[in-house]
């Protein structure tokens, strides 16, 4: 819809790889021709194949085990149970939000699809056959899996392993001034309450998780590959627990085929792979079916947030208050900076200039697996957006007016940045009113609004939905934001090879996101080197350097501001060389497209080329500078970036079978500066998938026994082409002031931004029947349920 730059070589474009063209992607070569790597192709020599036996009930007291004939099978190397890890202390292993998990069941069974035993054995057939000859006694207990009854006093006690443990009750968190929003809410002229309720969905990516464990008996070290978003903080996490040394423990994230969050935590499996090869001296491989990743890896959501927002008559927002009960599951093993429990949902007052804002979250445990990770979203932003985009239009139904002006009334005002919200954050950038009504032009938002009516006096059912979000990206200052201690920064390493061509290694690791294209693109912006002469390396403890990873859209934000300053401090080093070879002073030089020149006389200077392949010659270098031309830096950012995007969806419901149609998708997104815009298209379009995916099919549900409904993709559904519309994008720019580049996340944007849109549209749709709300997943049969004993439309 909104041409993007082409490269003008005349006035130099083609040294600046960033934002101009649409440079295709370095990995995909290797992609398009099935020629990825991932965890599954490994295969080494001697390798034996891990199966994880699972809890078949979801709440149980473990008699016995008996591994007597699984062991008797000749193909069987190992059985492991939980009293094994017991004797070596690994019984348990701690989460990443200070709880513990554990990594066999050793006394009680607390979800269904819980890991109880592991086998071992010569092929990955007779590893799972063995799994049927293991005898396991049970003692069924009441399960708990209403998280609305996780507090009763009669409610079944999950965590009794916990010493003292008498409830379910996990924490709680708050953000926001209490008695100034009382205030606030007390003097309004309308207040609008409104359950609004994220369901537990799951990542769901194409790969699931798994790992190779190849522990040398020789040396003490262990190889492990595995499926993991954060390579270099698996590592330090498996130092400090399996008590290996850090330096004899070498992390490989080969090719990822998605990651979503689903890849942020530590598995029972990852763990249960090593102990396997430290068992049986060779190297083990486990990596879980489809219905294991649904049921046992990292969930998302499962927020039931109360909220309520006041007004003045006329639509002037004044305050946000919520309260949010957060179903954990059985372990609190969710994935968040250690200080904020509820994530970054405090960032829940959106886009808006408000007086006050209070929420407040009380997590528990249920019996439910454990993760609660951000999947697509920063820590907790989707379900902030979610309730606050809802709650926006639950206001403007009120008070009948657009919700289009009702949100352009309210914007933080761009002079009003940088923009301090009411509950802590600093917003850092931000026009909301262009990116809000440029959405509104390429939707044709009045001609929409016209054919609604004319539709609807014809009994149709058409609805149009906005959302417009702000996410909080790129964690973070290190001073305020650790996992389990770990500052959240990242490091980067340049060199320049004598020829002139680059390597950088970065901490992040990318799963599909196009990192090795994007961060060469960063440093050939700096330097002047082509993007493909510029090699990226991640994804491998042993190359690169120490950094938190690849979630929250925190790539670009951190490791792409570390990856800019490493280049420009090679940048200064090559100076003093281009000086030497040149034989001036380096405050004589002046740098312009990838070359030292000296001032007032451009005809004179050196390429990059040149300076690296003359540091490494004859010429005398001046005092402190050595003939190599590389650099390390470790970038702690000074602030989160504030992404956003004002969304627009079309639907059509079918009054007969409450199916709903996704008829147009309007989406313009404002990440600052834009590195690659193909990539953040497709970035976009992804996230957006998902959107539809959550808003009409996707959840993760139990019956009263705990048994989880969504085990499969013949239950999970997820959305196909056959769902989503053509999505019509486009953007704004406004650069992070504090970014080196000015660059602001973009890869959970569409994810985060997309779902209240939709469902915003379909109360919209059903409005003339007196439909005010309604929770996701929006399946034809919940919306045919909304539309029944309603009046039927004029
Ligand atoms: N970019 C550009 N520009 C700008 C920004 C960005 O270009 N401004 C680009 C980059 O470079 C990269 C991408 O784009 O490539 C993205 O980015 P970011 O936003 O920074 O992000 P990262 O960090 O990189 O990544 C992460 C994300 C997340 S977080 C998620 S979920 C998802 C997304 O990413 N995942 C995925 N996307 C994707 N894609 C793919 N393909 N796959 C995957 O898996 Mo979480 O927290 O984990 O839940």
């Amino acid at each position: 819809i909104v041409e993007e730059h082409t490269p003008n070589p005349a006035a130099g474009d083609e040294h600046r790889p960033i934002g101009y063209g649409r440079l295709q992607r370095k990995e995909d070569p290797r992609f398009v021709r099935g020629k990825g790597h991932y965890v599954d192709d490994i295969v080494l020599p001697g390798m034996l194949h891990g199966a994880i036996l699972r809890a078949p009930v979801a709440h149980a007291r473990l008699v016995s085990i008996d591994t007597t004939q699984a062991l008797a099978n000749p193909k069987v190397v190992a059985v492991i149970t939980g009293k094994d890890l017991e004797g070596l202390g690994l019984a348990w292993a701690p989460t990443l939000s200070y709880d513990v998990q554990a990594v066999l069941v050793t006394d009680k069974v607390r979800f269904q699809g819980q890991e109880v035993a592991f086998v071992v054995a010569e092929d990955r057939y007779a590893a799972r056959d063995a799994l049927e000859l293991i005898d396991v006694e049970y003692e069924v207990l009441p399960p708990l899996v209403d998280a609305r009854k996780a507090l009763d006093p009669d409610a079944p006690v999950i965590r009794d392993d916990l010493e003292g443990r008498t409830d379910n009750h996990i924490f709680d968190w708050e953000a926001g001034d209490a008695a100034e929003t009382d205030a606030v809410f007390a003097s309004a002229d309308v207040v609008v309450s409104q359950e609004v309720v994220y369901p537990r969905v799951h990542p769901a990516p194409m790969e699931t998780c798994g790992a190779v464990a190849d522990f040398d008996p020789i040396d003490g070290k262990l190889t492990l590959y595995e499926t993991s978003q954060a390579p270099h903080a698996h590592r330090t996490i498996f130092a400090m627990v399996a008590g290996i040394p850090e330096q004899k423990i070498r992390i490989v994230s080969p090719d990822i085929g998605g990651g979503f969050g689903n890849k942020v935590g530590i598995y029972p499996g990852y763990i249960l792979a090593t102990v396997g090869s430290i068992v049986t001296g060779r190297p083990v491989k486990w990596m879980e079916d489809r219905s294991e990743n649904l049921m046992s890896t990292s969930f998302a959501r499962d927020y039931i947030m109360q909220g309520e927002i006041a007004a003045t008559k006329d639509g002037k927002i004044l305050g946000l208050r919520t309260n949010v009960l957060a179903d954990h599951g059985a372990f609190n093993a969710t994935a968040q900076p250690t200080k904020y429990p509820a994530g970054f949902f405090h960032i829940f007052t959106g886009s808006y200039d408000l007086q006050a804002a209070y929420c407040k979250v009380t997590g528990v445990y249920t019996n439910k697996a454990p993760g609660g990770v951000a999947y697509a979203c920063s820590f907790r932003v989707t379900e902030a957006v979610y309730l606050v985009e809802r709650m926006v239009d639950a206001l403007a139904r009120r008070l009948d007016m657009d919700p289009a002006e009702l949100r352009l009334k309210n914007f933080i005002r761009p002079e009003q940045f940088p923009y301090p919200n009411k509950t802590g954050w600093e917003y850092d950038s931000g026009d909301y009113e262009k990116t809000m009504r440029l959405s509104m032009e390429i939707a044709g938002y009045d001609e929409l609004r016209r054919e609604q009516e004319e539709r609807r006096a014809r009994g149709e059912l058409m609805g149009i939905g906005i959302s417009f979000f702000t996410e909080t990206v790129g964690a973070g200052p290190r001073k305020h934001m650790d996992i389990l201690g770990l500052g959240m920064a990242d490091g980067a390493e340049l060199r320049v090879h004598p020829t002139g061509k680059a390597v950088v290694r970065i901490s992040v690791q990318s799963q599909g996101q196009g990192h090795e294209t994007t961060f060469a693109q960063i440093v050939s912006e700096e330097l002047g080197i082509p993007p493909e002469d510029i090699q990226v390396v991640h994804g491998d403890t042993d190359q690169t350097p120490f950094g938190l990873g690849t979630y929250g859209s925190r790539s670009t934000p951190v490791s792409g501001g570390a990856v800019a300053l490493v280049a420009r401090k090679v940048r200064e080093k090559a100076k003093f060389i281009a000086a030497a070879m040149l034989e001036t002073r380096p405050e004589d030089l002046e740098w312009e497209k990838g070359r030292w020149f000296v001032k007032g006389d451009p005809s004179v200077g050196k390429t990059m080329a040149e300076i690296a392949l003359g540091a490494v010659g004859t010429i005398e270098l001046p005092e402190g500078i050595d003939g190599n031309l590389d650099a390390e830096v470790t970038y702690d950012p000074p602030n989160l970036t504030f992404p956003y995007g004002a969304y627009i969806c079309v639907v059509d419901v079918d009054p007969g079978t409450g199916v709903v149609k996704v008829r147009r998708f309007i989406a313009v997104d404002d990440c600052g500066t834009r590195i690659n815009p193909m990539i953040i298209e497709g970035q976009v379009h992804g996230g957006l998938t998902d959107g539809v995916g959550m808003a009409l099919m996707e959840i993760i549900e139990f019956d009263e026994d705990g048994n989880n409904l969504g085990g499969s993709f013949m239950d999970y559904l997820i959305p196909t082409a056959m769902e989503v519309p053509n999505w019509e994008t486009g953007y704004t720019v406004t650069p992070s002031p504090h970014h080196p580049i000015g660059a602001k996340g973009i890869g959970e944007s569409a994810t985060v931004g997309s779902p209240p849109a939709i469902v915003n549209a379909i109360i919209d749709a059903l409005s003339p029947l007196g439909v005010t709300t309604i929770d996701m997943p929006c399946t034809p049969a919940r919306v045919w349920e909304a539309m029944q004993g309603r009046a039927t439309p004029p």
